[in-house]
């Protein structure tokens, strides 16, 4: 019979406008899927592409130990080296990214149901956007009540990257995660930290 759930545990990926959110799905699997479209115009001197939809990435993540922290490793990825991971204690990640424009809150409304955790992404090296930060993280702290919800303080690779405990402030939180979808650990990292509070809040 075909599994009517296809993860294990749903990530719900949120975070105002141009934080990294499409970025960190796609350092974690190369295969994830985007709906986007290109900038109307510049922002912050660049005219990239901005979610419209959503982002969707698969990952399993597997413990030799269920001690242990594990690999992050995208699903094709492991489906093609399945045989190395016999014996193995394998979650399927379904990663779940909406668009941080303000004005689709119903696109993020839509695509929070059977979230286990939330990575709310935030560009430490934009104040500017501390206000449209502020009003997301109160739509989602209103939607999920028994959630972990994980601020990430994302770009920390930038020169002006304000530190994590900086940006946990800025946003009244008791603390931020350092974070750079460049660098895929620090990705991959982060997301485990999440994946192990979803766990220990399901006493699992
Ligand atoms: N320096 C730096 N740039 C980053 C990092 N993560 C993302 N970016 C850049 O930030 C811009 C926005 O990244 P996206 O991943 O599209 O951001 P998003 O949060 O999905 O944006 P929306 O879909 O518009 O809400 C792109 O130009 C990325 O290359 C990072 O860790 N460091
Ligand atoms: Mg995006």
């Amino acid at each position: 019979m075909k599994r009517l759930k296809p993860f294990d545990y749903k990530a719900y990926v949120t975070g105002p406008f141009q934080s990294g959110k499409t970025s960190l799905i796609h350092a974690l699997d190369p295969d994830a899927i985007s709906i986007e479209r290109a900038m109307k115009e510049a922002y912050r001197g660049e005219v990239g592409t901005t979610t419209t939809g959503f982002d969707l990435g698969r990952i399993v993540w597997a413990r030799k130990n269920i001690d242990s922290d594990g690999l992050i490793i995208p699903k094709k990825e492991f489906e093609r080296e399945k045989a190395e991971y016999e014996g193995w204690q394998t979650k399927e990640i379904e990663l779940r990214g909406v668009p941080g424009q303000l004005h689709f809150k119903f696109v993020r409304d839509t695509m929070r149901s059977s979230s286990d955790c939330v990575l709310m992404i935030v560009d430490s090296s934009d104040p500017g956007m501390v206000g449209e930060a502020l009003t997301i993280l109160a739509e989602t702290q209103a939607a999920f009540t028994d959630i972990p919800i994980e601020v990430i303080a994302n770009k920390q690779d930038r020169d002006d990257a304000a530190p994590p405990d900086q940006v946990a402030s800025w946003l009244g939180v008791e603390n931020a995660t350092g974070m750079s979808t460049f660098d895929r650990e620090s990705c991959k990292d982060a997301l485990i930290m999440l994946l192990q509070k979803v766990e220990e809040s399901k006493g699992e």
